[in-house]
């Protein structure tokens, strides 16, 4: 359990660094938190990342401590504000009433579905579940291969068809083995860059339609990748892949490489899409389920 809130630890360290540094900072030069340092203390947040709205429900907290007490414990005032907003959604990941579970992993080019969708697999695996995977990427050269040797790793057969096939037909034909196979989960990768950005909309909607006719009550989670690195550019990528084909949670990667951890809160905050899991390295095992109060912990201890 230690190694496993170090790991999510290290990989927020960039932002836990660059939020507690400049905390400290306004806090440091004025302990009697003035207009000024609270203007920064605004600005510093803005820039992390965690969205206006939590931003100024820190701020105003911030100020009405420092109205009653001389030094006021910014840090805990955030950690606690940031817990309690990201606590507000449930982090697991739905199961099917009848196995197979099917989760449809989504988002743009390069945001690390192929390798979550392998390591979401490597997680359940580790849980004793049996995992079939899909390569529903055609579009992408190599796709298929990449999700291959990841199915080699973790012990999981894969369903792919051929480079520029019908990826929902693909999907189909998954699940119709997951089913038959009595598959616990079924994991489908998807093709982040098609033509245009509507043609990557209607494919994943012709993909849950195709779904539904096999099993009604597919896909039972729909997960969008984002990368977090891209900062509020994935906030709107988030409510546009939302609003077309609906999103039933997500999966911010690469939270280790980046100071803007903070999208996680933001997105969370103004979607209401929970967010499930995180992904804070290359590895196979550096996929966490997503838990606010460690996440919260985290950037603030
Ligand atoms: N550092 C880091 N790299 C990641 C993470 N997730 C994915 N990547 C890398 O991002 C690149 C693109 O990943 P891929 O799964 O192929 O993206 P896809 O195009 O969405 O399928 C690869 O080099 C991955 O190793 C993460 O959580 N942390
Ligand atoms: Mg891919």
């Amino acid at each position: 359990m230690f190694g496993l809130f170090q790991k999510f630890r290290d990989g927020l360290a960039k932002t836990h660094d660059k939020l507690i540094g400049e905390i400290k900072r306004i806090v440091t030069r004025a302990p009697r938190l003035d207009a000024e340092s609270l203007d920064e203390l605004e600005a510093a947040l803005i820039a992390s990342d965690i969205g206006v709205e939590t931003t100024l429900r820190i701020v105003e907290e911030v100020r009405k401590a420092s109205a009653e007490t001389r030094e006021v414990d910014v840090v805990a005032i955030a950690q606690r504000i940031i817990s309690e907003a990201l606590a507000s959604q449930p982090a697991t990941l739905r199961v099917a009433a009848h196995a197979p579970t099917v989760v449809v992993l989504l988002g743009v080019n390069g945001t690390g579905k192929t390798t979550s969708t392998a390591k979401l697999a490597h997680l359940l695996k580790q849980d004793g579940r049996s995992v079939l995977l899909a390569a529903c990427d055609t579009f992408r050269a190599a796709a298929i291969e990449q999700l291959k040797i990841w199915g080699e790793r973790t012990g999981c057969d894969v369903i792919a068809g051929q480079y520029g096939s019908d990826s929902a037909a693909i999907a189909f034909d998954a699940l119709d083995a997951a089913i038959s196979r009595k598959c616990d989960y079924l994991l489908i990768d998807t093709a982040g860059r098609l033509h245009t950005k509507k043609n990557l909309m209607d494919e994943m909607a012709k993909l849950q339609r195709v779904l539904r006719k096999r099993l009604p009550d597919a896909p039972h989670e729909t997960l969008l990748v984002l990368d977090a690195s891209t900062g509020m550019n994935g906030l709107n990528q988030a409510r546009e892949f939302h609003q077309t084909i609906g999103v039933s949670g997500l999966i911010v990667t690469k939270l280790d490489g980046t100071a803007k951890g903070g999208i996680v809160v933001a997105i969370n905050r103004e979607l209401k899409i929970p967010v499930k899991f995180i992904g804070v390295g290359e590895q196979v095992d550096d996929l966490q389920p997503f838990d606010a109060k460690a996440f919260s912990d985290a950037l603030f201890s």
